[in-house]
């Protein structure tokens, strides 16, 4: 009894027989290709590609045109093998291995004997092992590959893999049959790198009686008075009668929930919860994202059995899609209130995956959220990210929209690809579902509007009445049955939507309904004006691209080959329609590019341009249009792509452009004909006051006030025609408009504004003053005529507060700086009023 006061005293569960152990299995680890005699050294979790790599057995795929030459890595067979001992004292009636993550075709022997074949990298594998274990154990691990796993289902049957455009080995698409990331095959922003191994951690676990392996709150009904639901417990094994459970909240040690088992309970328990007074969980713009840290335990007599924390967030989340009077709504409501979606796409930060670590994926969700970001769609093209990101998307407010892992072409639906496709989601559903981040279950990425669209129907041997109907009842399996069904029975409180876009992009009348990805600017060669005409309901995609800065392209490729002439260059341009797009849209805002770093600035200046067009025009009609989601947030390898944010984590001016444009409240105007229009719009829950004002400034500095008026903005309104004002030819080539929107003495929003395009400004030649102020790390940057865009440049991965901004005559700019100092001292500042970088 003496013991078990001092357990409850110190909150935490002994120890003690009962409680189960794990012990991850990294060490020791070994590998060679099948058929060759020598083993070297490996590290897991890792694939072969990193370990080749390490061992310098391969080049470097993301420098020059390397990628080539690791080819060869994905036809052929990978041996891993480690030995490991029985764990020595408490002695466990029960033992599993478990494998988090095998990619993807695994045999896996235990002391000679095999134990499983896997075929899925997105699910875990789980053994019970107890009969095997010997003093010295051999964990051996043979993985196939997929090339020759369907060498002969690319001859048979409906070849479904003739929709895969995107896989690179023409000859050999076998993405589709195979449960991997179908990014690896080839993507038009990133290399093709089929990896194998073990990629996610592997563990022996020891258990008693039983294994606590997860707890969740379902959450039925939601208001800020109460909370209420069924709480989940799972575990391996059996509760015996008078286990007791009890769930804790650890702020203060308050038991919320108790409950004694009375009957013997196998696997699971759900036991109905009702809880007063809660503070809810918030999306930032909506006000603070609260969670509660809860411990759940179980005790039989005094040992406990186990135990799991988790920081629970009470919300409701609905995904509003009705019938109005322009068409379709499309957006999510939260606790009740509706909630306008700013975010962005996300893919894998990374085509090595176990590359990636926790902080890699946490700093991502940081960097959207520092760029005011409130939503993050998951994108099925690539894995279902690690717990850090749904952990840092929890604590910082910013809704995930979570797709499945398909994209792009069709897939089969025969019993064995079902199966592993429900174990897989099954797995997914029941780990994600406890993030309050989660906000949306989506089946695929662009396979419905592709069906529809684009044109597989003509791919010989494909199409014809039979296969036809056999390629949409496969669809209608796997993404209108498994998929959504599995949802709601492990989930039931989120919606699911079976792919995205919902709407196609061709004609204007879809734009009316649902959600959207509109690509006429891009792969259509629209003007970036398009995006004002395009508006739909809810945007998921829509993006262009641009290339990294000058530090990011020296890692891939040296100075001889910076020409987009380059082979390099033109290897690491996977869209086709990269390079030419980039140029035609740049030349008609910038003076003709001179040099590559030009290039490259102006790159992204378009591409800043191209953004800031579509998010305005998507915010001046907030209410037709409820999100805005671009198209992409990251990076898988350094190159060109429609990121915001590279590789590297630098970000480009697009994503500091885009931390102006997602301020929750936001105004500016539109410039066209001679008349100026200045619009406002909030995403924040109540009335704001605001002083907007509007100048007309000359490029030397004279000021006109053509506006300042302080005004009311209900919750969530857009204002689109606040104010119109009349402008000149000379006024339009020789000004710039100021709209600056004050909350109190807090600027919350500028934007400038010119009614030409830039090359056509009358501007003057200037060089900025800079003053450092080192206590502070602050630099001050004026002119006493206004430059465009001035983009800051250091050595290494700096970050500044703003960059990519314009110095308006005789306002100084302030720029916090984060970054070693010793880079300072190569500072220099670009603006496309030059085509060289300057000193200062
Ligand atoms: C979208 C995405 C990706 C692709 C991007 C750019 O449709 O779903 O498939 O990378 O377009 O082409």
């Amino acid at each position: 009894m003496k013991y078990r006061f001092l357990l409850v005293l110190l909150g935490l569960c002994s120890l003690a027989f009962g409680q189960s152990t794990s012990w991850p299995l990294h060490t020791g680890w070994e590998f060679r290709q099948q058929g060759t005699e020598v083993w070297h050294p490996a590290q897991v979790p890792g694939v072969v590609q990193l370990d080749l790599l390490r061992l310098g057995l391969i080049p470097d795929p993301f420098v020059g045109t390397q990628e080539k030459e690791v080819q060869w890595v994905e036809d052929e067979a990978w041996e891993y093998q480690t030995t490991f001992s029985k764990p020595q004292g408490l002695a466990y009636p029960h033992y599993a291995l478990l494998f988090e993550g095998l990619d993807t075709y695994a045999t896996v022997y235990l002391n000679g004997q095999m134990i499983w074949e896997t075929d899925n990298m997105f699910r875990q594998y789980r053994v019970e092992v107890a009969h095997l274990l010997q003093p010295e154990n051999t964990l051996r691990i043979i993985f196939q590959s997929p090339m020759e796993r369907h060498a002969q289902r690319l001859k048979e049957g409906i070849p479904y893999h003739k929709t895969a455009g995107n896989d690179a080995r023409p000859e050999a698409r076998v993405s589709v049959y195979t449960r991997k990331a179908p990014f690896q095959f080839g993507w038009d922003w990133g290399p093709r790198l089929v990896t194998s191994g073990i990629w996610q951690p592997v563990k022996l676990i020891g258990w008693g009686t039983a294994q606590l392996t997860q707890f969740h709150l379902h959450q039925r009904e939601v208001t800020t008075q109460a909370v209420s639901g069924e709480l989940e417990v799972q575990f391996e094994g059996t509760l015996p009668t008078g286990t007791e459970l009890r769930l804790i909240n650890t702020l203060n040690d308050s038991v919320w929930l108790r409950h004694q088992v009375t009957v013997p309970t196998m696997a699971s328990l759900k036991l109905p919860y009702a809880f007063n007074n809660l503070n809810l969980w918030r999306p930032h713009t909506l006000g603070e994202p609260h969670r509660y840290p809860l411990r759940l335990e179980l005790w039989y007599q005094e040992a406990c059995l186990g135990q799991q924390s988790q920081s629970v967030g009470f919300r409701d989340i609905r995904l509003i899609q009705a019938a109005d009077s322009i068409g379709t709504s499309f957006y999510f409501e939260v606790n009740g209130l509706p909630f306008y979606s700013m975010g962005a796409n996300v893919i894998p930060p990374d085509a090595l995956l176990p590359r990636a670590t926790d902080t890699t994926w946490a700093q991502i969700v940081y960097d959207a959220h520092q760029a005011g970001m409130n939503m993050l769609r998951v994108w099925g093209g690539g894995i279902y990210p690690p717990e850090s990101f749904y952990a840092a998307c929890d604590s910082l407010g910013i809704l995930v929209w979570q797709d499945f892992m398909f994209a792009c072409s069709l897939y089969p639906a025969d019993s064995a690809f079902l199966e592993t496709v429900r174990q897989e989601a099954r797995h997914q559903v029941t780990r994600l579902r406890v993030h309050p981040s989660l906000a949306l279950w989506c089946g695929n990425n662009e396979i419905q509007v592709a069906w529809n669209n684009w044109g597989w129907d003509l791919l010989p041997g494909l199409m014809g009445a039979a296969n036809e109907a056999q390629a949409e009842e496969a669809y209608r399996k796997l993404f209108q049955a498994l998929l959504p069904s599995t949802v709601e029975q492990l989930d039931g409180s989120r919606l699911y939507v079976h792919t995205s876009p919902l709407s196609n992009w061709g004609k204007l009348e879809n734009f009316n309904h649902g959600s959207m990805h509109y690509w006429g600017v891009w792969h259509g060669r629209d003007a970036l004006e398009q995006f004002n005409v395009f508006v739909p309901r809810f945007m998921s995609e829509y993006g262009f691209q641009s290339f990294p800065e000058a530090a990011t392209v020296a890692q891939f490729a040296p100075r001889k080959h910076w020409s987009l002439r380059t082979q390099v260059m033109k290897h690491h341009q996977k869209s086709y329609i990269g390079n030419g797009e980039i140029r035609t849209h740049l030349r008609r805002y910038y003076p003709r590019d001179r040099n590559f770093e030009d290039f490259l600035y102006k790159s992204q200046l378009t591409q800043a341009r191209a953004l800031e067009i579509a998010i305005e025009a998507h915010r001046r009609r907030a209410g037709h249009n409820m999100g805005t989601l671009y198209w992409q947030l990251n990076d898988t390898w350094p190159g060109p792509s429609w990121s915001t944010r590279d590789y590297y984590g630098r970000w480009k001016i697009a994503h500091y452009r885009v931390q102006q444009l997602y301020q929750p409240t936001y105004a500016s105007a539109t410039l066209a004909d001679g008349t100026g229009t200045v619009w406002l719009h909030s995403t924040l829950p109540h009335p704001q006051t605001l002083r907007l004002t509007l100048q007309r400034l000359d490029f030397h500095g004279e000021e006109t006030m053509l506006l300042d008026t302080t005004l009311v903005i209900n919750p969530f309104a857009a204002m689109p025609n606040l104010f119109s004002f009349d402008y000149t030819d000379q006024e339009a080539e020789n000004s710039v408009w100021v709209i600056s929107l004050w909350g109190g003495d807090q600027l919350r929003s500028q934007v400038n504004r010119y009614a030409v395009a830039p090359k056509d400004l009358n501007l003057p030649k200037s060089q900025p003053e800079i003053q450092w102020v080192p206590e502070e790390n602050l630099l001050i940057l004026s002119s006493q005529t206004l430059i465009p865009d001035v983009w800051l440049e250091a050595e290494g991965i700096s970050h500044w507060s703003q960059n990519g901004f314009t110095l308006l005559p005789n306002k100084a700019v302030r720029i916090q700086y984060q970054g070693p100092l010793s880079a300072l001292s190569a500072l220099r500042w670009r603006s496309w009023l030059s085509p060289q970088a300057q000193s200062f």
